[in-house]
């Protein structure tokens, strides 16, 4: 090969490499911009959720698992058939994975005084949502009246917040409707509300159309991933459950630090 023939090919080689990169960039970009586009308008009432937990899980460097305690089991495994108008998620085969966390996060809900939108319990008592006592045994939840109802945490201050984990009732199987966490704030949920997790796939609950799924409330609990979003309140709404139009709690723990 002569010098001019190879500066030849080493041009048409920067030049193939150039316009790969170019179009493939642009082939990319119009794709982005085609997916943003098509995507649905979201529900106004619908804030924006956070979806961090997959890579914030990833990213394993400096986190540990909290040191989240279980109650006893009442029942094996959850029923096979799914009950009619629920969207239930798929079952998980083995426990929860850990849930890590940066260093120092604790469960700060624990002897926080909730505050209930039914301040009129049909069974036991608000304080036993945080008192730490989460088996499953008569006189450990509290009952609020049917329909949509809420308890919310006031942290007392702004939190890093990494994990909602709740207990709504597990003695036995059981579907909660419209499960929607959020955190705000403000006590009244006004300022800067974020939706961690909804599950109302019809919007009955009338905050948004969620698309979480639905699940069977086993010893385990609900575990939602809150990505260290920085709040001082946290909300929990449900809308009774496939056994009955109230609404229970065993135990809401927030897992966080300041
Ligand atoms: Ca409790
Ligand atoms: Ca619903």
């Amino acid at each position: 090969m002569t010098m001019t023939e190879f500066r030849r090919v080493t041009r048409t080689a920067a030049m193939i490499a150039f316009l790969t990169t170019t179009c493939g960039w642009n082939a990319g970009f119009a794709m982005t911009a085609r997916v943003q586009e098509e995507k649905p308008a979201e529900p106004a009432a619908q804030d924006e959720a956070p979806k961090t937990g997959e890579k914030a899980q990833a990213d394993t460097k400096g986190l540990k698992p909290i040191d989240l305690k279980l109650p006893r089991p009442q029942f094996k495994g959850t029923p096979k058939n799914a009950p009619p108008g629920t969207n239930l998620e798929p079952p998980r085969k083995g426990p929860r994975p850990a849930f890590l966390a940066p260093e120092g996060v604790t469960n700060v809900a624990r002897g926080k005084t909730p505050l209930p939108s039914d301040k009129d319990p049909i069974i036991g008592e608000t304080k036993f949502v945080t008192d730490g006592e989460k088996e499953a045994n008569e006189g450990t939840y509290v009952e609020y009246g049917p329909g949509v109802q809420w308890v919310q945490i006031d942290l007392g201050k702004p939190m890093s917040i990494y994990a909602i984990v709740f207990w709504h009732f597990h003695q036995s199987a059981r579907i909660y409707h419209d499960v929607v966490v959020q955190v705000a704030d403000d006590k009244d949920f006004v300022t800067n509300v974020r939706t961690l997790f909804n599950n109302d796939h019809d919007n009955s609950a009338g905050l948004g159309l969620g698309s979480d799924k639905e699940y069977w409330e086993t010893y385990e609990g609900k575990l939602v991933d809150a990505g260290g979003q920085k709040a001082r309140f946290v909300r929990l709404y449900s809308n009774g459950s496939i056994a009955d139009d109230q609404n229970h709690y065993v135990e809401v723990e927030v897992w966080a630090k300041e």
